[in-house]
């Protein structure tokens, strides 16, 4: 039954998606004589906690329920006032959690709060569950980093595109909408110049059934040479735009970036490029919770080497297109020896329609 309870509570928290950055995904819902009486959710980033709304929605007395909640209760006076209290003061009896909150100001104080009072607490119910569900925000509370997906798409003899540079389209249908969805959930949508050049794209979130989120566009481009007509410099009125670059840029190409209305942030020099970490760190200063890396090749193993990826997600077509020019999704100077291969953990693999989805996360260790 706790399974049961648990896994509503986890949808409901879906559907939070794209909404609570940097806050995380919430769902509650509240049990009395096997009967839901009350369901929320976070729903948008400096709402109310899910756990409130739960008990706005009640439709009786929560006085002796049981309350399901996937994330651990605050115990902090932030925007709003701290859950554990109220779920004391609305005489609940029993409380069951996915997973602890990883934030520093919680950690266990919640679940203190909860038991200091009386109130049974079951957690670890469908933790592994909500921790992949809220894995962007375990990371950036606990580091001020973006968690950085790196996206690719390509063939199986590994392009993403031909020698000629056409690249449209590679994967299918279905991958290209959960690309979609991947860019309304983060925060941060990042490419080097070498992509903007070669496919000019716009960046941004399209949805079949509903307006999606544009996640900041983000450009790294070393000498600021990005074309003043580019797509990703139109719009940046609406479209939060920041082109990284270094002092290697000239001065006369970054006023008329920031005259398109595009933010320019200048980064030290690393290896003559943008310093990637120090870029992350900016970024997570601005509440970037999540970065969609869509490359192309120099950037993605420039973002791997300065080991600031997490998460890799790649499309693999059943087309092949051969050619030694043929770009693959990971170019640069590329590894010597085997032995010093970036490894990669929890490697999981699904099918859309024909296409492969392989989903791993990086090494850290
Ligand atoms: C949420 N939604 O449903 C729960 C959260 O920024 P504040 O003051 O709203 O507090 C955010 C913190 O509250 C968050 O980092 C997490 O530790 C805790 N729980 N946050 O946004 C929720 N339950
Ligand atoms: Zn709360």
């Amino acid at each position: 039954m706790d399974i049961k309870y648990m896994k509503r509570a986890l949808t409901l928290a879906k559907k939070g998606i794209g909404y609570t950055n940097p806050n995380p995904l919430v769902g509650s819902v509240i049990v009395k004589n096997n009967k839901i009486i009350g369901e929320g959710y976070h729903k948008v980033y400096g709402g109310s906690h899910a756990e409130i709304n739960a008990f706005n929605n009640a439709t009786e007395d929560v006085t002796g329920a049981t309350m399901y909640i996937t994330l651990e209760p605050c115990s902090h006076y932030g925007k709003t006032p701290p859950c554990a209290y109220t779920i004391v003061k609305k005489k609940i009896k029993r409380v069951v959690i996915a997973m602890k909150d990883p934030n520093p100001l919680v950690a266990g104080k919640g679940i203190k709060i909860l038991k200091s009072n009386g109130i049974e607490v079951v957690t670890g119910v469908l933790e592994k569950e909500a921790k992949k569900l809220n894995e962007i925000f375990i990371k950036y509370i606990t580091t001020k980093l973006p968690f950085c997906i790196l996206k690719t798409a390509m063939t199986l003899d590994g392009k993403i595109a031909t020698h000629t540079g056409d690249s449209k389209w590679i994967s299918n249908e279905g991958s290209r909408r959960i690309v979609h969805k991947l860019r309304h959930q983060v925060s941060g949508i990042m490419v080097g110049i070498g992509t903007v050049l070669a496919d000019n794209p716009m960046l941004t979130t399209r949805l079949d059934n509903k307006k999606g989120i544009n996640p900041t566009r983000i450009i790294v481009d070393t000498r600021a040479s990005i074309p003043l007509n580019s797509n990703v410099l139109k719009d940046c009125k609406n479209i939060k735009t920041i082109i990284a670059t270094t002092k290697l840029a000239e001065t006369k190409n970054i006023k008329a970036i920031k005259e398109k209305g595009a933010e320019v942030i200048i980064t030290p020099l690393k290896e003559n490029l943008v310093d990637l970490p120090f870029l992350m760190h900016y970024l997570g200063d601005k509440k970037i919770d999540s970065i969609l890396l869509e490359g192309g090749g120099a950037l993605n193993y420039s973002a791997l080497k300065e080991n600031i990826v997490d998460k890799i997600i790649s499309f693999i077509a059943p087309k092949i297109i051969g050619g030694i020019d043929a770009k693959s999704p990971v170019g640069g100077k590329g590894i010597a020896f085997m032995k010093n291969a970036i490894l990669l953990k929890e490697m999981q693999v699904s099918t859309i329609g024909d296409n492969l989805m392989v989903e791993a996360y990086l090494r850290k260790e």
